[in-house]
């Protein structure tokens, strides 16, 4: 018979990513979205005839029992988060009340619901923060620094407990960024994209970014949906690591990016204040070995094809918006 997949944050990046991979394994997806005063659903608009939506929202416990109720779940995937690190320090008690709290809430909807769900919670790398060793792995300590990785490291934690107090099976993917044409604007690596059309097509003249010098472990979003489908899939609930291994700086990322549609990105980056954060992550790299021996998992798009795929999507994005508002 068919599973049957519950997701959180379906309307976010990777929620659209794991309702495509799951409707093609033969999956019945539902998906929790949380009222708003106009539809939200772009990035699942092309499946919207194929998965179900149910209201609800993290912070409210009555609709995540309802929503377990209705959809009867075999497998949740906990994907909803108030997801942009600096936007934790403007709002740290939402950030927490969501990112960690909405965690045991869901978890004790799971408890309370009597059914066998398995359930996949969305851990981040940047809860290694200032990184102990490098690269960081599953039994690297972690030391977040921000509203947004304190929140996650309780809800990684939470996660452990449940599986150690009430038996359950509950599993983190500590992911390190993976990204899309479909990523947030505001995330770096989008931001650089779509700067890059825009000032290609002359709707900008310059691109303001914060600290360039910080490094991050790029993935593919596409890639990574995988890897929390196969953690759920074992005999027994671990945590695992998922990364490309390799890391690059803010500025090899917009040097590529802007080589790709034959500009020199000096003339186009300046470094705004505004966009340094309280506190810093300024390296990660993962160690994904333990993804590649247990689950068999690795990473099918580099660096440099993340780039291309997300600069093309822009650029072509930006081209119909152009040819749309012309008269
Ligand atoms: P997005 O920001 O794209 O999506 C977040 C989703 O959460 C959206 O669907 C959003 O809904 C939903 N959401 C936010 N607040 C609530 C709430 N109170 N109740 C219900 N739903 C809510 O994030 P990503 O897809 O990039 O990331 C998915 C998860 O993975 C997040 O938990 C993120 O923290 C984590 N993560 C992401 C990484 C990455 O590099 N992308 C790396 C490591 C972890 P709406 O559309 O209404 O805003
Ligand atoms: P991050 O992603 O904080 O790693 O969290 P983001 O793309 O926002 O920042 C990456 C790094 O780039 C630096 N940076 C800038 N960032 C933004 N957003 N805008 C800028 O102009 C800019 N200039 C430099 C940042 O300081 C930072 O060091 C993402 C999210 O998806 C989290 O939800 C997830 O948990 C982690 O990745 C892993």
């Amino acid at each position: 018979m068919n599973k049957t997949a519950l997701i959180t944050g379906i309307t976010g990046q990777d929620g659209s990513y794991l309702s495509e991979f799951l409707l093609d394994k033969g999956y019945e997806v539902y998906g929790l979205i949380r009222r708003s005063s106009s539809p939200n659903l772009s990035r699942i608009a092309h499946i919207s005839d194929r998965v179900k939506l149910l209201s609800g929202d993290l912070t409210d416990q009555t609709s995540l029992d309802g929503a377990l109720r209705m959809a009867e779940p075999d497998e949740i995937y906990n994907l909803a988060a108030q997801s942009f690190v600096a936007t934790s320090w403007n709002q740290p008690t939402l950030t927490a009340d969501i990112n960690g709290v909405g965690f045991v809430r869901l978890l004790e909807a799971v408890r309370h619901s009597g059914r066998e769900i398995r359930v996949y919670q969305a851990s981040s790398s940047e809860m290694f923060g200032m990184v102990e060793e490098s690269p960081q792995n599953e039994d690297t300590k972690f030391h977040p620094r921000s509203p947004y990785a304190c929140a996650k490291a309780f809800s990684h934690h939470t996660a452990v407990n449940y599986r150690e107090s009430y038996n359950m099976f509950v599993c983190s993917g500590i992911l390190f960024n993976h990204e899309s044409p479909r990523r947030g604007l505001e995330f770096v690596t989008r931001k650089i994209t779509d700067g890059v059309a825009r000032i290609y097509h002359q709707r900008a003249s310059k691109l303001m970014l914060g600290n360039l010098e910080v490094k991050r472990d790029w993935g593919y979003a596409g890639d990574y949906v995988r890897a929390m489908w196969l953690m759920l899939q074992q005999d027994k609930p671990e945590d695992f690591v998922i990364a490309t291994g390799e890391n690059h700086t803010v500025k090899e990322f917009a040097k590529l990016a802007f080589e790709q549609v034959g500009l020199d990105w000096k003339k186009y980056v300046a470094v705004d204040p505004q966009f340094f954060r309280p506190a810093e992550v300024t390296q990660l790299c993962g160690d994904a070995s333990k993804a590649k021996r247990v689950l068999g998992w690795k990473p099918e798009v580099g660096f440099q094809q993340l780039v291309t795929m997300m600069v093309e999507a822009d650029m072509e994005r930006v081209a119909r918006q152009i040819h749309h508002s012309s008269p």
